[in-house]
């Protein structure tokens, strides 16, 4: 069967409340043989983060994304949107022209619309229109895999369309009061016996407290993620942030010979993958992979996924990749900060990755990037080129608070001696009549933490542990 907007409102939510059903599905049922076929519009603000040469661009690469094609475009420059088609008069009746010609199923906005507006384009082109953030959405949806990702999906699902919601409900609310409940029934197509106005009271209700089931679920998955995410605190963490299609992945697998997931396609990676990276020498640190980031992300998104991206907010270093490749490369890593700045990652230490240099022909962004960030290394994830560099950054980030220090534990502490072993590379080891003697090289708030918790371990430390008042007063 295949959804019309229309044909599917909250209330469905009642037959099948545990399950990832979004509130309003743009593209329906994915298994029609035939691909929905969408024109793309939009209007160009003079303030637009869009690619100029190609404003449509990424809108294609988000639509092929969600399984549609393409069909015809059309984008008009305005100071603002217009209140009730967003378009100007003439733009929308061309708008009309072209989508009955290219026998289009769907009108894609690359704007985020009001209801109204999405009310009023879709009265007068007589098709759904769906606008960006749906779309984003709609991508998540489809490939939310985990049932951590299906409900922080569905929830910013329906906290963005649920004024949307609002909106065809004034519209059923219209029509039933014209025609009474049949003609609510049949355009709503909810199974709706009574009266529209009940059935909409219903759905209000349906809605509210789908919404906070699943604050509540995704609440307790955030304590758990923190719990998780906490007792790793001993470990220094790096995660691997960026534009959707940046990378990230493949950079995840080439480091560490994971099995990551790999795609030409914007968010191929949805959830979170935390895997032990050996740097050599005995050393290892923690490298997870995550979700991409978008220019514009939907409200609510990137608090809803909050939990996926645990590992992020707390890592001590982050690698930024970047698609050298791409000509918005530089709008990209800006969209990037501005959600770091969000999560409140923004004073994290970073280190910015100018990616696919193996098919950058365009050389000069490069050298602009570079100047304006610090910590620029250039690499290829696909063909390792400057991994080894990358390698050599990270190890000297990590040991950065390293100290050499000569711990005693008895011979009775043999779990302390397993700890020990995990954070800290053992240079050597001398058993002695009371207990063993071993030389480490460990980070400070490593072990300070191991003396925290093993007080039978004592340190002879050659240098001051705290050699700044600043840090104490951390402690
Ligand atoms: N030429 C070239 N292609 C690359 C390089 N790194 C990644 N790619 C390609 O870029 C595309 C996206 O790669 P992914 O690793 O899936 O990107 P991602 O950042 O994880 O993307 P999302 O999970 O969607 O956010 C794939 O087609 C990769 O093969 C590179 O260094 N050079
Ligand atoms: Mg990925």
């Amino acid at each position: 069967m295949r959804h019309s907007i229309r044909s599917q409102t909250p209330s469905d939510h009642r037959d099948t409340p545990r399950s990832n059903r979004p509130a309003r599905d743009p593209f329906g049922d994915r298994s029609t043989k035939r691909p929905e076929r969408a024109v793309l519009a939009g209007v160009l603000l003079p303030n637009t983060k869009a690619d100029l040469r190609n404003p449509l661009g990424e809108l294609a690469a988000l639509a092929e994304s969600a399984g549609v094609k393409v069909v015809d475009t059309m984008i008009q420059k305005r100071t603002e949107l217009s209140a009730a088609y967003a378009l100007g008069k003439g733009r929308l009746a061309e708008l009309v022209e072209r989508v009955t010609a290219a026998q289009a199923d769907v009108v894609i906005f690359d704007n985020d619309l009001a209801p109204r507006q999405i009310r009023g384009l879709e009265e007068a082109v007589g098709r759904k229109v769906i606008d960006r953030s749906e779309l984003i959405l709609d991508i998540f949806a489809s490939r939310a895999k985990t049932r951590e990702a299906q409900l922080q999906v569905e929830l910013a699902q329906l906290e963005y369309t649920a004024p949307r919601l609002r909106g065809l409900w004034t519209h059923l609310e219209r029509i039933a009061g014209a025609g009474g409940g049949t003609a609510a029934g049949a355009v709503g197509g909810v199974g709706t016996r009574g009266p529209g106005e009940r059935q909409i009271e219903i759905d209000r209700r349906v809605i509210k407290e789908r919404i906070s089931f699943l604050k509540r679920e995704i609440a307790e998955i955030d304590r758990r993620k923190q719990r998780e995410v906490g007792s790793r605190s001993d470990q220094f963490t790096v995660s691997l942030v960026g534009y959707t299609n940046s990378g990230k992945s493949t950079l995840l697998n080439k480091l560490t010979h994971a099995d990551q997931f790999v795609a030409n396609l914007l968010f191929a990676t949805l959830d979170t993958k935390t895997v032990r990276w050996s740097l050599g020498e005995a050393r290892s640190v923690l490298l997870s992979d995550t979700v991409g980031f978008i220019r514009d992300l939907p409200h609510g998104l990137v608090a809803s996924f909050r939990a996926t991206l645990e590992e992020t907010i707390h890592a001590d270093l982050l690698l930024h990749v970047v698609d050298i490749s791409s000509t918005t490369a530089w709008q990209q890593m800006e969209s990037v900060d501005a959600v770091l700045e969000n999560l409140g990652c923004a004073k994290i230490p970073q280190l910015t990755l100018l990616n696919k240099v193996d098919i950058a022909d365009h050389s000069a962004m490069a050298e602009m990037l570079a100047q304006h960030r610090r910590d620029v290394l250039r690499i290829s994830a696909l063909t390792g080129e400057g991994l080894d560099e990358l390698v050599r950054e990270v190890t000297r980030r990590a040991e950065g608070d390293a100290v050499d220090v000569t711990v005693r534990v008895p011979h009775t502490e043999g779990k302390t001696i397993t700890e020990l072993l995990k954070v800290a590379d053992v240079r050597e080891r001398r058993y002695l009549s009371e207990g063993v003697e071993l030389d480490v090289r460990i980070n400070r708030s490593q072990l300070r933490q191991l003396q925290g918790r093993f007080p039978a371990m004592t340190v002879a430390t050659p240098e001051p542990l705290v050699d700044n008042p600043e840090a104490q007063l951390d402690d």
